[in-house]
């Protein structure tokens, strides 16, 4: 049985995402997002940084919210949702779906910490907005990619459960401005989905 160590409002939102549109059994250790549960002895032997997602499945224990998507997909879909090696839209799935992590959430992780994480005396305007500039140039280039396309690659993906999930981060943060209407549509046709909206919901 898989089991999805998670917390609300997280990264490990897109792996529960993942599971609900396969419609995956699966067990759900909901944790609070806060260091007793995160930081504790128990998940820190899951995961060295005390961090979600984690995924478990039949003695296999997985961490990074991208190699757990892939994992899902090729163990449990039959490498579905994701195309061949020899498709012309191989090379961008890769690139979208690694573009996510790379080059979007580093940067929404500072504005993160310096919204919300630190409190008020340690957060550092110059900081924040230099990495809220830095997320809505990042952006741009999706905004592009996804004219005339309802998903990233065109059909539904892999890559949208990475980046798809970080544009609706970025959208409820205020970094993707009203110019970007591509995204704008694509956080909405997202939300739309049953399975996100499930995995949005789950506190
Ligand atoms: N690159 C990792 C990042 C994991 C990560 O930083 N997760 C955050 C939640 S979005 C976390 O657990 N933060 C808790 C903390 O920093 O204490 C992934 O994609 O899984």
């Amino acid at each position: 049985m898989l089991k999805l160590h998670f917390a609300p409002n997280s990264r490990a939102g897109r792996v529960l995402w993942l599971l609900e549109e396969l419609g995956l059994p699966y067990e759900l250790n909901n944790m609070a997002f806060h260091p007793k549960d995160l930081k504790s002895d128990e998940h820190r032997a899951r995961h060295p940084l005390g961090r979600v997602p984690v995924l478990e499945d039949d003695g296999v224990q997985i961490w990074e919210s991208g190699a757990i998507i892939d994992y899902i997909l090729e163990r449990h879909k039959n490498g579905g949702l994701k195309p061949n090696s020899d498709s012309d839209n191989f090379a961008k799935y890769l690139q979208w779906f690694h573009y996510c992590e790379g080059m979007v959430m580093p940067s929404m992780n500072t504005i993160v910490v310096h919204t919300i994480i630190l409190p008020e005396e340690r957060r550092d305007e110059t900081v924040l907005g230099q990495a809220q500039r830095l997320l809505t140039r990042a952006l741009e280039p999706v905004n592009e990619a996804l004219e005339g396309k309802d998903y990233l690659i065109g059909d539904f993906s892999g890559a949208d459960f990475m980046l798809g999930h970080s544009c609706f981060m970025s959208n409820n943060l205020g970094c993707v401005s009203d110019e970007m209407t591509n995204i704008k549509a694509y956080v909405q046709r997202i939300s739309e989905r049953p399975a996100f909206i499930k995995a949005i919901q789950t506190k």
